[in-house]
């Protein structure tokens, strides 16, 4: 079931987790670093697994048993950037919560060991732009996150073209987002954009607190309803919606039930991504053909797409209209 289509077409990331996306090949790499053998099929979660969305988060530790040193994320960042370049991604947003590693290794370690990787990408795999969105994970401390974000915004400092916002995820059943308002505004006021886990659960009136806030782009919106979604159509915040995941963790019923159909219908900026890949068994490339398969998308549709992630991206005006070039040039291509 694959599509020549959407093989071909030039697709943009945003809204994937460096920890969540390692694939088979992946794992087994890091397993051969590692001198260990943790079975991704722990990690992964199919169709007929019984799972809800607190299950899913403790996937990760499969993974983050893998990525204990500063070459072994590394490694991890260069297999996830081969990951999308190999289905033709020429342009990623990948995003990782920093943590401290085994043997001393800070938080800024950790960051300097994605940022390195990702500048090394640049040769080894020029056709995709990566850039980064260090995590504030909500189910830790604010302590945590407020160290984190000075270090991010120096990081901005220095890789200014490599570091382009922060990310506010985490299991959106824990921590108390007021509380991290002050923190995510520092960032913000550094020039650091905000993509924002907002609505992945019900709770109406933290998903009003987090509209109010605003932010430059919003993680699922699952609940997000009535006064609410009306707020974020007037602020036209684009939605990175997640179709496997959001089905796979149980937070929607079924992929038509899914509340893309509701954004694209209305032409509200909205885009397609991943997630998680390794733990949801996908690629971008399924996921777009599940939205073309369940919404019953033309390719003039899933061109719109590519572009809404393109101008919802946090990439500079030069390199949007470079993508976007890109993009208008493959009917042309195919034909
Ligand atoms: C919220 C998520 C997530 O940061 O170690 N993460 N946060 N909702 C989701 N929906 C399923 N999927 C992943 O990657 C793994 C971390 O990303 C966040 C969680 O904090 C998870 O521990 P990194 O690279």
């Amino acid at each position: 079931m694959e599509s020549e289509f959407i093989k071909q077409i030039p697709k943009i990331e945003l809204h994937a987790h460096l920890n969540g996306s390692l694939n088979a090949e992946a794992f087994s790499a890091l397993n051969a670093l590692n001198g260990c053998q943790v079975d991704e099929h722990f990690y992964q979660i199919l169709s007929t697994d019984p799972v809800d969305l607190k299950a899913c988060f403790s996937k990760f530790k499969y993974a983050h048993e893998l990525t204990q040193t500063v070459e072994a994320v590394a490694l991890a960042t260069e297999m996830v950037i081969a990951t999308f370049y190999k289905e033709n991604v020429i342009y990623l947003e990948l995003r990782t919560t920093p943590r401290p590693l085994q043997g001393a290794v800070t938080c800024e370690d950790y960051l300097r060991a994605v940022i390195s990787s990702i500048i090394k990408c640049r040769t080894k795999y020029p056709n995709i732009l990566v850039k980064l969105l260090p995590s504030i994970d909500r189910s830790k401390s604010c302590s945590t996150a407020r160290d984190n974000i000075a270090v991010i915004i120096e990081m901005k400092k220095e890789y200014p073209d490599v570091v382009c916002g922060v990310d506010f995820s985490g299991s959106p059943t824990e921590g108390v987002f007021e509380d991290f308002k002050p923190i995510l505004e520092r960032a913000r006021s550094n020039g650091l954009k905000l993509a924002l886990h907002c609505g992945e659960v019900e709770n109406q009136s933290e998903i009003e607190e987090m509209l109010q806030f605003g932010m430059d782009r919003l993680g699922h919106g699952t609940f997000i309803r009535g006064k609410q979604f009306e707020m974020l159509k007037v602020a036209k915040i684009p939605v990175e919606c997640c179709l496997s995941s959001n089905v796979l963790s149980k937070t929607v019923k079924a992929y038509d039930d899914h509340h893309f159909k509701d954004l694209f219908n209305i032409n509200h900026p909205v885009v397609i991504s991943t997630d998680d890949l390794g733990v949801f068994n996908t690629t971008l490339s399924k996921e777009l053909l599940i939205a073309q398969n369940t919404f019953d998308l033309a390719e003039k549709d899933l061109i719109q797409l590519i572009e809404n992630a393109i101008q919802s991206s946090f990439a500079s005006d030069v390199e949007k209209e470079i993508m976007s070039q890109n993009v208008s040039e493959l009917p042309t291509k195919m034909s």
